[in-house]
């Protein structure tokens, strides 16, 4: 069985990382989703540097959880039948084990410098803009995928879609596309893992609400059976 699991901000709650648009709170007297653009670093680079530097720095102190580890057993038993794609721009799906993850809207502990193109593994600030270890200018920015920015392997993940027998949408508000659409790009059955109905749950065929560190293990261990 091909399976495709799509991960949001909802599996890392549990873990103790902020979602975006469930809390309502502001970073610094913003909305996360303010600052999340190519506009809000056009305008203040440092603020936007500050706002991933403190993310990335909060990396450390929190572990995955019972939906991350579950996921690395079903990793364990289909092998290359997996694929996580997600939203995520955190590091605990590979942190629990999970080897074939697609991380469409980049990673935190990434940098990408904009004069060369190279991409670094970072995990330290870049507000105090370092060099590029490439070509040593001062133009590295955190390797996000923002609002108007192409997310990233479009192409793996939408053959994926098109191949799999089951797709599984976990803790994901589905307001923010492509990811939102994916649920039609599949040709398999569909369900959703949410602590709630998302925006588009009316367009699976199967929605199950609670939190992921139930939800998930749950779903695995019948998989599996
Ligand atoms: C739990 C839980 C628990 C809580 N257990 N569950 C008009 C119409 C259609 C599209 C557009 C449009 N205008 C513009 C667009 C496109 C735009 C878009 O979608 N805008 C919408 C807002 C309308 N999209 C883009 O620009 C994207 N690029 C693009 O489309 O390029 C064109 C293209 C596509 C494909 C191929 C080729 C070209 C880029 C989107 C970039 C998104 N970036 C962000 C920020 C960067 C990352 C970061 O800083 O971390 O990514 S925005 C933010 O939203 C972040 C997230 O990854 C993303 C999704 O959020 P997510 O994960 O769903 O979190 P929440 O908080 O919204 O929801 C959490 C859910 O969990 C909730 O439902 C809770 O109930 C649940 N939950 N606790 C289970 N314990």
């Amino acid at each position: 069985m091909r399976v495709v699991v799509l991960t949001g901000a909802g599996i890392s709650a549990e873990s103790g990382l902020s979602t975006f648009r469930d809390s309502g709170g502001l970073w610094e007297g913003h909305d996360p989703m303010q600052v999340a653009t190519p506009e809000a670093y056009a305008d203040d680079p440092g603020l936007v540097q500050r706002f991933y530097d403190e993310r990335r720095a909060a990396l450390p102190r929190v572990r995955p959880n019972a939906a991350h580890h579950a996921l690395v057993r079903l990793e364990d038993a289909l092998g290359d039948d997996l694929l996580v794609v997600t939203q995520n721009v955190d590091d605990l799906h590979e942190r629990a084990g999970s080897r074939r993850v697609h991380h469409i809207h980049g990673r935190l502990r990434s940098a990408w410098c904009t004069t060369c193109d190279a991409r670094h593994g970072w995990d330290g600030p870049l507000r105090h803009e370092p060099p590029c270890p490439t070509c040593e200018e001062a133009t590295l920015r955190p390797d996000i995928v923002w609002f108007g920015e192409i997310p990233y392997g479009m192409d793996v993940v939408e053959q994926a879609l098109w191949d799999c027998d089951l797709f599984v949408s976990i803790g994901t508000s589905g307001v923010v596309y492509p990811a939102a659409a994916f649920v039609h790009w599949a040709r398999g059955a569909t369900l959703e893992l949410n602590l709630e109905p998302s925006a588009g749950a009316t367009d699976f065929a199967e929605s199950r609400h609670g939190p992921a560190t139930r939800l998930v293990p749950a779903w695995v261990d019948e998989l599996l059976v």
